[in-house]
């Protein structure tokens, strides 16, 4: 039987991103994109067991920076400022903007979980994070953020239905940061995409 891929530990490394540096990079860098208070730290906070590693809040706009987490100390995973936050200034949105679009165009990051939201149609700014990413040719997973807003019955459908609207092929993992659902495939997820990373270093180790 194939092994269940486990988070054994995981740490806070960096914040970044204003300036452009970034903590030194590794094989496998995986980050976590989609619109404000979609899910996103609560999501690394349950799949990492932890609670208190990515700050999380009820009110949208909570993470400002790139934040970087090593994961069993071999790769990472990063925390991103979400986009359409409708209360931040125009000001605000533009440095957001800049700092998520310098990190994803800086070639680090080799596979994106991309987040919405089970409950609703995908917004503009969903739109548009889909183009950019199709059109850097990013690898990418979609997820579909509290599941358990939703009857049992209903979640993979409507999953899938929110993948279709964006545009994707329709299948998207549903995941509760709540109830732990869908953590094990989106564990399962996470390391095949570590293994690839860690292989495609050994096919070109001076990459
Ligand atoms: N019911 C339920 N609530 C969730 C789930 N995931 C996140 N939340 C709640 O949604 C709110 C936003 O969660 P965050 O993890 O801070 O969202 P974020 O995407 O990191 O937001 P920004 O940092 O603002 O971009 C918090 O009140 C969470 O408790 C979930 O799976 N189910
Ligand atoms: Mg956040």
């Amino acid at each position: 039987m194939e092994e269940q891929f486990v988070i054994k530990q995981a740490e806070f490394v960096a914040s970044g991103g204003v300036d452009g540096r970034y903590p030194a990079p590794l094989p496998c860098e995986i980050a976590i994109v989609g619109k404000s208070n979609v899910g996103k730290s609560s999501l690394i906070n349950r799949l990492t067991n932890n609670q208190k590693l990515a700050r999380t809040s009820s009110q949208p706009g909570k993470t400002r920076l790139v934040n970087f987490f090593l994961l069993n100390r071999s790769f990472y995973l990063v925390d991103l400022p979400g986009y359409g936050f409708a209360k931040a200034s125009k000001e605000e949105q533009k440095s957001w903007g800049v700092l998520l679009d310098r990190y994803l165009s800086s070639g680090r990051v080799k596979h994106l979980l991309m987040l919405i939201d089970i409950r609703h149609e995908p917004t503009r700014d969903d739109l548009q994070m889909f183009r950019y990413l199709i059109y850097y040719g990013i690898p990418y997973t979609l997820v579909a953020t509290k599941a358990d807003k939703i009857a049992k019955s209903k979640r993979q459908q409507e999953a899938n239905a929110r993948a279709k609207a964006l545009g994707a092929p329709p299948y998207a993992i549903p995941f509760s940061a709540e109830t732990g659902d869908g953590k094990a495939e989106l564990l399962s997820r996470i390391g095949q995409v570590f293994l690839d990373a860690q292989n495609s270093q050994k096919d070109c180790p001076e990459a």
